[in-house]
């Protein structure tokens, strides 16, 4: 059974939002840098600086991890080890804002913070996630979330990009 929550209009409302809201909460653009998570993080954060460039009219950086494989609940097989950084930029003296698709448990976060301590202390790191299904198993929160889907635990939520899935849109799956 699947049950659209969120359109595409709403999504990009969403983005448009935490988009606002980052640039309030850090007073402005100065020193923010966007990091992904893999894959449908690497989009979000693609969008939200597409519309920083719109509204501050700066360049703001990119970058991308792939911490799958060092979740601490997944078998270790990568290409890549926990300790080899990943981004094609510093991270020092930075304001990091970490983006995600999904909140679930927070290992997938926990992770991408490990990733990213090898690139220098950052000024402050904070979390934006689409949607934030609930039951966590770490002490992590979002500071910035488009949509919060209280969910059941064998549910599952579908996040839809144009850019991969050919739309935009959340729906909950119930098997
Ligand atoms: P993403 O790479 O865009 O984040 O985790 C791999 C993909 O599987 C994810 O895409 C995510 O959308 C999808 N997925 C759906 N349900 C789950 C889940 O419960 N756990 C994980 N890890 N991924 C899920
Ligand atoms: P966590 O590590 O917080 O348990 O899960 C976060 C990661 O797992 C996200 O990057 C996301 O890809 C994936 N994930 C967990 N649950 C879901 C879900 O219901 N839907 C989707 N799309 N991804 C999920
Ligand atoms: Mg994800």
């Amino acid at each position: 059974m699947q049950k659209e929550v969120v359109d595409s209009m709403a999504l990009k409302r969403a983005l448009t939002r935490i988009t606002y809201e980052i640039i309030e909460q850090n007073k402005g653009i100065r020193d923010v840098v966007l990091v992904g998570i893999k894959t449908r993080g690497v989009y979000i954060a693609e969008r939200i600086a597409e519309r920083l460039q719109q509204l501050e009219d700066a360049q703001i950086p990119v970058g991308e991890l792939d911490i799958t494989a060092f979740r601490d609940d997944q078998p270790l097989n990568a290409a890549l080890a926990p300790t080899d950084y990943q981004l094609e930029f510093g991270v020092a003296d930075k304001r990091v804002i970490l983006i995600d698709d999904v909140l679930f448990t927070g290992r997938t976060i926990r992770a991408a913070l490990d990733a990213l301590m090898g690139g220098g202390r950052p000024q402050s790191i904070s979390l934006a996630v689409l949607v934030d299904r609930g039951h966590r198993e770490l002490p992590i929160r979002a500071d910035f979330i488009g949509k919060n889907i209280p969910t059941a635990r064998q549910e599952r939520i579908k996040v839809s990009m144009a850019e991969i899935d050919g739309h935009d849109g959340i729906e909950i799956i119930n098997d």
